[in-house]
């Protein structure tokens, strides 16, 4: 009998509403950026993948696409050598310190990959977690990713003010995390920093530690404290039981191996052990104690479940970083994290912040703090299709084709400089 084979390819910039959520780096802009891929077999099934939707990516996407006509879904390899041939990059995807090339083919091989594997498991009339290996647990937990924010954008008279209001304020934080958790049940919170000076931060903190005494809690300053100011407020972040982990205070592997010796708590980081290269390095320094995956840069599903294996190798703790995404993302980390033996901390995602959806049925329901993945073969999503055009229409008509929070921040601040460290 012929074996099914990739018939099409389709790649499909969208855009979506994003709150004015700040960040180190400035504002969020109205509109994030996603791709959307689709991957048909000669008998018509659909496979689903999500990435980022910025002009790079997008180009590496598209260039590939065409060449993925003729693979069977079981061959990753077969993928994988595809986008190698496509993508500008070392031969190693992890060779030390050239994130730049290597997390583009990383990236463009998660976004197929996942895709891939929606088509396996749609062939094996299996969900996707049972292909990798099945589930050590039912549900994958996520944490209420607090940021603060403005009341509304700064010129986008079309938008509603979004209805969570202005939060720059410890009580605002306060109020933002009652939200979540009274809606999505989150058990762990994560502060998004680097906003204001550290201090303002941390009373921020302690708040959130009064109001919710027994939540993990964890600040991610996304590299914008220097060393120094990193040691001058350690004193108040040790204080007993307000930090799970410490997310990223500095900018450079190196850096936070200086800060590793004198911070009590763990070390978490997406930003500077990104790819498989970064390991020996950053297990040679003692830089960290978290790593948090991303199957999206880290090159798939597959890659995260290496890194994870590599993680108890290494007694380095899992957890999953996120950007603003849709469904798609959301149902392939939750049926990873499903198999992932030493996940152990409540995974980020910017889930909440999204009002819109490009699947069938519209959103996922977190509950309790946690996401079992939606039922059915494979991924177990559908793509609407009527969303699909609508969020397509979005990013013709947004103009936006790379994020670029600092410019935005400038309309409202017109002297804000993202140079890390800002503080
Ligand atoms: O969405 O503003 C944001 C975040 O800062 C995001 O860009 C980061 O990638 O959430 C991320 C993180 O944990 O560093
Ligand atoms: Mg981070």
């Amino acid at each position: 009998m012929m074996r099914e084979r990739v018939a099409d390819v389709r790649v499909t910039p969208i855009a979506f509403r994003d709150p004015p959520l700040l960040n180190v780096a400035g504002v969020h802009q109205p509109w994030a950026l996603r791709s959307i891929i689709e991957v048909e077999t000669d008998r018509g099934r659909i496979g689903l993948g999500e990435s980022y939707g910025e002009a790079d990516t997008l180009a590496h996407l598209q260039a590939i696409a065409p060449t993925l006509v003729g693979l069977e879904p079981h061959d990753l390899n077969g993928l994988t050598r595809q986008v190698y041939a496509r993508v500008g990059g070392d031969d190693d995807i992890g060779a030390p310190f050239p994130p730049r090339g290597d997390k583009a083919r990383a990236s463009a091989l998660g976004a197929f990959e996942v895709a891939f594997w929606d088509l396996q498991g749609q062939m094996a009339d299996r969900p996707l977690h049972e292909l990798l290996g099945g589930a050590v647990r039912e549900r994958v937990s996520y944490s209420a990713y607090l940021f603060y924010k403005f009341a509304r954008h700064h010129e986008d008279p079309g938008y509603p003010v979004d209805d969570w209001g202005e939060t720059l304020t410890p009580q605002q934080l306060v109020e933002q995390a009652r939200r979540m958790a009274e809606v999505y049940g989150f058990g762990s919170i994560k502060l998004k920093g680097g906003v204001f000076e550290p201090e303002v931060e941390i009373e921020g903190l302690r708040a959130l530690r009064a109001a919710f005494p027994h939540h993990p809690l964890r600040i991610d300053p996304n590299g914008g404290w220097s060393v120094e100011t990193t040691r001058r407020v350690m004193p108040a972040l040790s204080e007993p039981g307000l930090l799970e982990y410490l997310e990223d205070p500095v900018g450079t592997l190196e850096e936070m191996a200086e800060v590793a010796r004198f911070a009590p708590m763990p070390l978490a980081t997406n930003m500077v052990t990104i790819a498989f290269g970064h390991l020996p390095r950053t297990v040679e320094l003692k830089a960290l104690q978290v790593v948090l995956s991303d199957h999206h840069y880290w090159g798939g599903l597959r890659a995260t479940q290496q890194l994870a294996a590599l993680g108890r190798v290494f007694g380095l703790g899992i957890s999953m970083h996120s950007n603003s995404h849709l469904g798609i993302s959301l149902a392939a980390m939750t049926h990873v994290g499903l198999t992932l033996p030493n996940l152990a901390y409540a995974c980020d995602t910017h889930y909440p912040w999204q009002e819109d959806e490009v699947i069938e049925g519209g959103k996922l329901a977190i509950r309790g703090g946690s996401l079992a993945p939606p039922p059915g073969p494979g991924l177990g999503v559908k793509l609407d299709r009527e969303a699909l055009s609508r969020l397509h229409q979005n990013y013709l008509d947004c103009g936006i084709r790379r994020r670029d929070d600092a410019s935005e921040m400038r309309k409202h601040r017109p002297d804000f400089d993202p140079t890390r460290p800002r503080f």
